[in-house]
């Protein structure tokens, strides 16, 4: 139903997104102002939904302004960009000090820093928040990640907690990330960390098809049977739905008819770019970018298909039962690491911009309604809450037992994947960058001595303070920097 009542919530932006977040707030006994640019869009919105609750349709931005209720809250669903600003810039002069303005799309944190400090001269408060979960969530429930001014999760956050996923203990799956850009920065890392389950998931049926000699429904199974384990998620879910699909046209594996190239829409890329401007090593990430990249050349695939391999010979079938629970271990242990080197991110996020970010809270708000949802986050939100300041999530003492019993299987199946030729670049980086944390020595101490040899760059000594250059080209005497 439609009614002139002030709304307390508004929406602009009325694609997928935005529909399905304003048909959620009015579920749930908010009246919602509405509107779009292209007002048809608000019109079918009420025709078709308008018996969900209190809508407030407006056709123009003073229309929609003055529907709102003060202060005002207004969501912003739009395309991420150029959008986004014209929206603001079109709102804004309508706003009064108080006023928020919410950022739902899935902006850069950069940009919502900027746009954050811009609005706060206002007095309007911007908050960019992070929306999980695909339309399905924005209507049932998804995982928020607010940031901006914390007052503004005051009168904010209850609608939001309302409105949201709940994890299976009923927790909300929102809280009020950080101040500015914290919300949409730890959005991005988790779609990056969703790229690494992904890719992972990738290799793990791969491995169970060219390697184990599995049938995609036979992979279907053992991904349901995992899904009853500490593997439970919702992607793990899911895939065993699209294994198990059989395409209607050609009555083949819906897997082998869809086109191997992964696309992307850019958040796994940030995650990457932001990873390396903070010097935080997301290898696991970074490979699940490369893997949709480099699946997405066709004309380098097809240069390359000659190219020399090992005869692909599948295993038995009871070896490849064997095999199967191997692979569940590497890609268990290979998950631990994405999320350690995801997390490590947040943190370098939080220490560098200053947002004092809560790592238990955030594993706890992905428990529900975002596409990561698993029973593991229960164990990294329970690892943060017991030592906050937790140097790595491999330093909890669970994982690392974990790992510990997980790493001769995980060897295995990369020994068995690189005999065979099975690409599996996640679980590689997985076990490398594992390696390399334990490590006792690094070759980077090498790697200082090629410096200081061609560069003078010099280094510093294990047993002494200071810096030093070696006189390479000279009768290699040893000064201080
Ligand atoms: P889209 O990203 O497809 O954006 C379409 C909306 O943006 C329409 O309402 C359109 O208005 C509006 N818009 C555009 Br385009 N340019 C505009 C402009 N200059 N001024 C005003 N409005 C403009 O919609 P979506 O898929 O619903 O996603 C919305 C946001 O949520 C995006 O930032 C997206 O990244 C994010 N997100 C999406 C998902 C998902 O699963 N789809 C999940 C999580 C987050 P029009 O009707 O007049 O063209």
């Amino acid at each position: 139903m439609t009614t002139s009542t002030s709304a307390q919530i508004g929406v602009t932006g009325l694609a997928v997104m935005g529909r399905n977040l304003a048909r959620n707030f009015a579920r749930n006994g908010y009246t919602v102002a509405l509107h779009n640019r292209t007002a048809a869009r608000t019109h079918a919105l009420v025709e078709e939904f308008g018996e969900e609750g209190i809508f407030v349709p407006a056709e123009t931005a003073k229309e929609f302004v003055e529907a709102l209720e003060r202060p005002r809250r207004l969501v912003v669903m739009v395309k991420a960009g150029e959008p986004t600003d014209a929206v603001i810039q079109e709102f804004a002069p309508l706003l009064e000090p108080g006023d928020m303005i919410i950022d739902g799309g899935n902006a850069h944190f950069a940009d919502t820093r900027r746009r954050e400090r811009e609005l706060r001269e206002q007095g309007i408060h911007f908050v960019g928040a992070g929306i999980s979960g695909g339309e399905e969530g924005a209507l049932h429930g998804p995982s928020i990640m607010p940031g901006g001014p914390s007052e503004s999760y005051d009168s904010l956050g209850p609608m939001l907690e309302r409105i949201s996923a709940k994890a299976a203990d009923g927790a909300p799956c929102v809280t009020h990330i950080g101040p500015d850009g914290a919300g949409h920065f730890v959005k991005m890392v988790h779609n990056g960390i969703e790229y690494a389950d992904m890719q992972l998931i990738g290799e793990a049926y791969q491995l169970l098809r060219d390697v184990g000699g599995f049938t995609p429904a036979e992979i279907a199974d053992i991904f349901r049977t995992w899904n009853t384990g500490r593997l439970d998620s919702y992607l793990i879910e899911i895939t065993a739905e699209v294994l198990s699909h059989v395409d209607a046209a050609t009555g083949r594996p819906f897997v082998d008819v869809v086109v191997d190239r992964a696309e992307q829409k850019g958040t796994g890329r940030w995650t990457v770019q932001i990873a390396l401007d903070l010097g935080v090593p997301v290898s696991g990430i970074a490979e699940a970018v490369f893997a949709r990249s480099l699946s997405g050349h066709a004309a380098l695939r097809d240069a390359s298909r000659e190219l020399a391999g090992p005869t692909p010979t599948p295993l038995g079938r009871e070896e490849a039962a064997a095999f199967a629970d191997r692979v569940e271990q590497a890609l268990y242990a290979s998950k631990i690491v994405s999320y350690t080197q995801g997390f490590h991110e947040i943190a370098a996020g939080s220490e560098e911009y200053g947002w004092d970010i809560d790592l238990g809270a955030v594993a706890s708000i992905w428990r529900g309604g975002c596409i990561i949802r698993a029973a593991f986050l229960d164990r990294i939100r329970a690892a943060y809450d017991a030592r906050p300041d937790l140097p790595s999530l491999l330093s909890d003492a669970t994982f690392a037992e974990e790992i510990a019993a997980a790493q001769d299987d995980w060897r295995e199946v990369l020994v068995s994947a690189t005999r065979k030729g099975v690409p599996t670049p996640g679980f590689a980086a997985a076990l490398a960058y594992y390696d390399a944390l334990r490590a006792p020595r690094l070759p980077a101490a090498l790697t200082q001595g090629q410096r200081d040899f061609f560069g003078a760059h010099t280094y510093r000594r294990v047993d002494r303070e200071g810096s030093f250059h070696t006189l390479w080209g000279g009768d290699r005497g040893e000064v201080e920097a």
